[in-house]
């Protein structure tokens, strides 16, 4: 991607990348369409505190007035918080939004473009978008998947979401190229659970692992990402067999309401909110916390090799 002309990088952002300091990207789609306000205004402010702490400079991406904002401010954290005509931007709609000056916040797909635009090699989310369920008849596959398969940006999170088809999200992930890695597991997480059931070839033991296979596949020259499954925090953690029973639900919900393409992963993690009592959206902004701090620990480590 060509993007030079309609990059703003925020200058504390610029200053971290020219001297080469470990930097974090964010996806601002999680905050303007994957959790409620004010409780996404917290989270906001908390995820760039956690990867500073760690000794790294946060990037939270969006596309605003026909801008690509690498890094927002405080005021451009709230105009996502808020999401007021705030659409969703994946890759099919990334030249629309700049075309067209629209505001839209990132997805996992189009954060990883605005990262490989601006030279950032990890990226920290919640759960990675996938195959959905029923996906061999909906063909309703997250562009994430692709964008993993063909930018070279790594991807922290709590494995796919549990209301996907973990099983065909892995396969795909396989046919596309991408190494999937456990972070100190051998198991793919399913974002609210530490467990999905699916095996993983890697549990890399720490952080500075991870950053030699980041560092060996970026010398190799490979076009694709790495996907790293980091398992929620065990406190916060939810137990896969009663989640189930709430995701069915939700399902069935956006099915009776005819949900479906880009609205329906945010009209599913909204609804969970609702059927848990705000439940899972704890469980939601930790698990994200603990991917952020796992990618800045990364972005240290890959600074020093
Ligand atoms: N992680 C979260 N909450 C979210 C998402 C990730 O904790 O809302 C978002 C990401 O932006 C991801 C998107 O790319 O969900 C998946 O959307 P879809 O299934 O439409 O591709
Ligand atoms: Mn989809």
């Amino acid at each position: 991607m060509n993007a030079e002309k309609y990059l703003d990088i925020k200058p504390e952002v610029a200053k971290a990348l020219k001297k080469r300091a470990p930097v974090v990207a964010l996806e601002s789609t999680i905050l303007s369409h994957g959790m409620p306000f004010p409780e996404n205004l917290g989270f906001a402010a908390q995820v760039e505190d956690v990867i500073r702490q760690e000794g790294a400079v946060p990037v939270t991406m969006a596309l605003i007035d026909g801008r690509i904002k690498v890094g927002l401010d405080e005021e451009s954290l709230r105009v996502m918080c808020e999401a007021k005509n705030v659409g969703k931007v994946s890759r099919r709609d990334f030249a629309v939004y700049l075309a067209e000056k629209k505001t839209g916040a990132t997805t996992v797909a189009s954060t990883m473009m605005c990262a490989a635009a601006a030279g950032i090699k990890i990226f920290a989310t919640g759960g990675i978008g996938g195959v959905h369920r029923g996906g061999e008849v909906s063909m309703d596959i997250s562009a994430d998947l692709q964008e993993l398969g063909n930018t070279p940006v790594a991807v922290v999170c709590a494995g796919a979401k549990q209301i996907l088809d973990i099983g065909r999200t892995l396969e795909y992930l396989e046919t596309m190229g991408v190494p999937v890695i456990g972070n100190g597991t051998y198991e793919f997480p399913a974002f609210y659970c530490r467990n999905s059931g699916h095996k993983l070839d890697l549990a890399a033991k720490d952080e500075a692992e991870i950053a030699r296979i980041i560092k060996t596949s970026a010398d190799l020259g490979l076009k694709g990402g790495i996907l790293i499954g980091n398992p929620c925090p065990e406190e916060y953690a939810k137990d896969f067999n009663e989640m189930e029973v709430v995701i069915r639900q939700a399902m069935a919900m956006a099915d009776a309401k005819g949900i479906h393409g880009k609205a329906l992963t945010p009209f599913l993690l909204a609804t969970i909110v609702d059927l848990t009592g705000g439940e899972s959206l704890k469980t939601n902004i930790q698990l994200a916390l603990n991917n952020a701090r796992c990618a800045a620990k990364i972005a240290v480590e890959l600074s020093k090799l």
